[in-house]
């Protein structure tokens, strides 16, 4: 295969309503504010991915960024992981978290989904995984116990999930007992229920909160303490039988080296944007393993169904789609297992007429 080179980066901005919003315990979020990269190679082969911005107000700041790092790019070769670092050490100065994180995951995932195209691979054939479906769970968006039973009994049907999330953090344990009952109504037995607290605990709450669950048959509890609190978090794993759960707000392979080196948490799901991209999420897995912890994934399901294909502890697909409605084809979940897509690249395509629908100035 002849090498790609960098011919140019085209930034978009999108901001599309997050339908139906996704509540947890301190917000409800009902926008989906999306930079779109796109990489055109002098070869013809062009990739794409997408950054969430989380807040609208961040959308313009976040591809203005992207665009600027990208610019540098242009004339290069298309060799995410020798770019990544350079990045990486470019930035050091001005610090590689938050949205140079960010900008630089867009860029690097746009960059593999060129490469494998050039290669005329899916990404997991190109990195030496095959497309072995890969288990999913369903991460639901509502909040208190009657959404949630109404969502989570449909996407079980719909998607044959074994397992759905919901999120927790009601004023009351009590409150929260009832949701996971009522969640419990809904799916079934057979169906593991995962909760996730968004760190919105104390450590004395979440260990009562904590020995409730774990009573319930809960299979995992979600971020309970702040990402920052390592002690925390091994404290409270160490007190329950019920694995503790975290890594979505992990900045890097570096943020996620101290939490594991800390024994912060039983199972990990590092978020791909957050990790650098898929070569930062790459060194994560590598990371996980030397480390005994599965991996699961957060959000961005597309480069995440690939990525995991390679895993050597690989747990769960995190099923919540934000892009789908954007795409002429979105990833499909059928018996609780995410098709990784038989394509060249992520094996996503835009549907340029939802995009201009959405098109954010930025
Ligand atoms: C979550 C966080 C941010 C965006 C979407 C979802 C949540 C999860 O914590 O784990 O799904
Ligand atoms: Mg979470």
């Amino acid at each position: 295969m002849t090498a790609l080179t960098i011919r140019s980066i085209t930034i978009r901005a999108v901001d599309a309503p997050m339908d139906p919003p996704l509540r947890n315990s301190l917000n409800v979020i009902h926008r989906a504010p999306l930079v779109i990269a796109q990489v055109q190679t002098d070869q013809g082969p062009c990739g794409t991915a997408y950054a969430f911005a989380y807040a609208p107000a961040a959308l313009g700041p976040l591809a203005a960024l992207t665009r600027n790092l990208g610019a540098g790019l242009i004339g290069r070769e298309v060799a995410p992981q020798r770019l990544w670092d350079e990045l990486l050490n470019a930035n050091r100065l001005l610090g590689t978290e938050g949205l140079v994180m960010m900008a630089i995951s867009v860029l690097d995932m746009a960059l593999w989904d060129a490469l494998a195209k050039g290669a005329g691979l899916p990404l997991a054939r190109l990195l030496g995984g095959d497309l072995s479906p890969i288990p999913a769970y369903g991460s639901l968006r509502g909040w208190g116990p009657a959404m949630l039973a109404e969502e989570g009994g449909r996407a079980v049907a719909r998607h044959g999930f074994r397992a759905v999330k919901c999120k927790l953090g009601a004023p009351t344990i009590a409150g929260d007992i009832e949701t996971v009952r009522a969640l419990r109504e809904a799916v079934g037995e057979a169906v593991d229920i995962l909760v996730d607290y968004n760190q919105g605990l104390d450590r004395p709450e979440a260990l009562r909160r904590g020995l409730a669950l774990q009573a319930e048959g809960v299979g995992w509890m979600e971020e309970p303490l702040h990402v920052t609190d390592d002690a925390g978090l091994g404290w409270l794993s160490a007190q329950l039988e019920m694995p503790v759960q975290g890594g979505e707000n992990w900045w890097g392979v570096t943020g996620m080296a101290r939490s594991l080196t800390a024994g912060a948490t039983d199972l990990c799901m590092p978020d791909v944007m957050k990790m650098g991209g898929a070569t930062g999420f790459l060194r994560g897995m590598a990371l996980a393993a030397a480390h005994r912890v599965p991996l699961s994934s957060h959000i961005f399901i597309e480069a995440s169904a690939h990525l995991l294909s390679v895993s050597p502890l690989r747990h769960y697909l995190e099923h919540l789609d934000i892009a789908g409605a954007l795409l002429h084809a979105p990833l499909r979940v059928e018996g609780g297992l995410a098709l990784v897509p038989d394509a060249p690249g992520l094996g996503m395509e835009w549907d340029e007429s939802a995009l201009s629908a959405h098109a954010a100035d930025a």
